[in-house]
């Protein structure tokens, strides 16, 4: 997979580079190219907003900017080595930050992800989604938000997704993305090294977790729960997924509402 980001902030996607993203960039099985807004401006000041048409508080990012850099992003697609220079006379983009590159894929139009308290929630059914693809694109806004123009300009390049981390506001769209990079990307076969520890996590199949404990077996006067010292597999499986319900109608019953299939253990474990 390609990710694209391209903020002016490029140095908040850093942090992205440690741990275990960082180690599929180095493998080769994720690249990872953050671009900076600002070398897509040719006026002294690298003016990338402006006042909003109608009035009204705040700045609105400037529709050029964002339409060479993504034209760049068009242009060096993976798998597309002899796409055409981008048009409107963009620079070599000598100050992108390549975090890593990786080997061309190719394919679909890529799918461009704008952050927005006004997108589609982001879940994980749709960071599943997006982990199929081969090409993502991270549009980090600031300010209000970007000339309308230019994302439906880029509605006929890309696959648009704007989308929300959920209902709060941020101050931009830099963290967001850094939260759905994060939860994309370990989804890609190889990025964990134990793929198992990816089913029986919250979220995956509509249940939150059970509680875990590791050693000592007792700690300041608590006991771990008898049953996990048992060495009886199917007790413990029943026990852990008696706890995941119980959490679930505790702190998340819109969760357990929208679960269709609960044996009649389950339903024993939640009365
Ligand atoms: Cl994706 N962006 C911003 N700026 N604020 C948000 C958000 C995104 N999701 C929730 N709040």
């Amino acid at each position: 997979m390609t990710i694209d980001v391209v903020s002016i902030f490029p140095e908040y996607l850093a942090g992205l580079q440690l741990s275990l993203i960082g180690k599929a960039v180095d493998r080769g099985q994720l690249a990872l190219n953050v671009r900076d807004l600002r070398d897509f401006t040719f006026d002294r000041h690298n003016t990338v907003d402006d006042s909003p048409y109608g009035g009204g508080a705040g700045m609105v990012m400037k529709a050029e900017p964002w339409a060479l850099a993504l034209e760049e992003i068009l242009a060096s697609r993976p798998g597309d080595v002899q796409a055409a220079q981008p048009s409107g006379g963009a620079q070599p983009t000598d100050g992108a930050q390549l975090i890593a590159g990786a080997k061309p894929t190719g394919g679909a139009k890529p799918t461009l992800i704008v952050p927005s308290p006004a997108g589609e929630v982001f879940d994980q059914r749709i960071a599943e989604d997006l982990a199929s693809r081969q090409h993502l694109v991270f549009a980090c806004g600031r300010y209000e938000g970007i000339d309308q123009r230019v994302i439906d300009w880029a509605g006929e390049h890309f696959e648009l997704r704007p989308m929300s981390i959920g209902d709060y506001v941020l101050n931009g769209g830099e963290v967001a993305s850094m939260v759905m990079i994060e939860a994309i990307s370990r989804l890609i076969p190889g990025v964990i090294g134990n793929p198992e520890s990816l089913t029986e996590e919250s979220h995956e199949d509509g249940l939150l977790e059970y509680p875990i404990y590791t050693k000592p077996a007792s700690w300041r006067g608590r006991d771990v729960p008898e049953i996990l010292l048992s060495g009886n597999h199917a007790a413990i499986a029943r026990w852990r997924r008696d706890r995941r319900l119980e959490r679930t109608a505790e702190v998340r019953p819109d969760l357990l509402a929208r679960l269709s299939d609960l044996s009649r253990d389950d339903q024993a474990a939640l009365e």
